[in-house]
């Protein structure tokens, strides 16, 4: 075979190795992969995504520093809204508790029930401030599971209460 025959050869034998449908194919699929892994992968904050989760679609009327607000249709505390938090965030320098009372509420803008958890908010003395006591569907203390006039600080790291929290967990069924 001449030296341009064999030149020939090698450099068809390349492009076929380099351009086969099955190479093409596996490549896609690496950078299919690869693509639908980076938005895991990457350091992404999603707090925008967790915040839109956490509203109900239809709207949040009420005033959230008030008693009556939907929210709070089984609360037994103070109101994080009136002591330097939110409906949703603890004062600074105070940690929700992991353990909470939990609530299923009416929300009158879209008529649904949403669970409801009340975390108590801990780590400076009692806020004192909107004092509520709503209780719906609360039982005697003489059956605690049921009843949420408890400090669930008591789980946490620092046992003094200060207020508590409101948090949308999802839509009761
Ligand atoms: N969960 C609110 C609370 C805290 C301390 C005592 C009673 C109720």
């Amino acid at each position: 075979m001449s030296f341009l025959d064999k030149l020939f050869e090698r450099s068809s034998r390349h492009v076929a190795d380099t351009t086969s449908r099955r190479k093409v194919l596996a490549r896609l699929g690496s950078l299919i992969v690869a693509g639908a892994a980076l938005p895991v992968l990457l350091p992404i904050d999603r707090t925008a995504k967790a915040l839109a989760a956490e509203q109900p679609k239809m709207g949040d009327p009420g005033d959230p520093t008030s008693c009556d607000y939907w929210r709070n249709c089984s609360i037994d505390g103070f109101l994080c809204s009136c002591c330097g938090g939110s409906i949703t965030s603890c004062p600074p320098g105070t940690d929700a508790s992991l353990v909470t009372w939990i609530g299923t509420c009416r929300n009158p803008a879209d008529g649904k029930n949403y669970i409801i958890s009340y975390n108590d908010c801990c780590g400076k003395h009692a806020c004192g401030q909107c004092a509520c006591s709503r209780n719906d569907d609360e039982q005697p203390l003489y059956r605690p599971f049921n009843n949420n006039d408890i400090n669930w600080c008591l789980g946490a790291e620092s046992k003094i209460y200060n207020c508590t929290v409101t948090i949308i967990r999802g839509v009761a069924v």
